[in-house]
């Protein structure tokens, strides 16, 4: 299965201001445990470089612009986070690159579990073994 951006819902025009949401079950595809988000990250900079061997994630960046490599071991795939309407679900198991390509960009997660180091590959040579041995 490919990870794949999520059309956030939205009300209202652009005079007025616009409202985004997202429904627990109805819109996130599993139950949300953990929130957190990334900001005051100099453009050019880049995050991520793991994996998570269960961990799945709903991203999205309500201010800014960041590009989101992901990588299943043989396969990469470029998405754009550069509208408050957008999402991208990574599913377990994906390499991921993060690059900050705008000034003041925030990076929104919702995450399927709690923080647990021991979810995290952070070592690529180390990923593709895990990959190769179909974990
Ligand atoms: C991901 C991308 C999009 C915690 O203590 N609790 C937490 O919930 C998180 C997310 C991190 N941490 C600690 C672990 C590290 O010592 O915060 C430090 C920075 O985390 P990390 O280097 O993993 O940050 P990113 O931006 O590279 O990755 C994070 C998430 O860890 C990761 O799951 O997919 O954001």
């Amino acid at each position: 299965m490919n990870n794949s951006i999520i059309q956030i819902r939205t009300y209202g025009k652009s005079e007025e201001g616009r409202l985004s949401f997202f429904e627990g079950s109805k819109d996130i595809p599993f139950e949300i445990k953990r929130i957190y988000y990334i900001y005051g990250v100099k453009v050019g900079e880049k995050r991520g470089m793991h994996a998570h061997k269960e961990l799945q994630q709903v991203i999205w960046c309500p201010y800014g612009e960041v590009e989101i490599i992901t990588d299943d071991g043989e396969q990469k795939t470029n998405y754009i986070l550069d509208s408050p309407d957008k999402a991208l679900q990574i599913l377990k198991g994906h390499w991921r690159d993060i690059y900050w390509k705008k000034e003041n960009s925030v990076l929104c997660v919702a995450a399927s579990d709690y923080y647990d180091e021991a979810d995290y590959i952070r070592d690529y040579d180390e990923y593709l073994d895990y990959v190769r041995r179909g974990c």
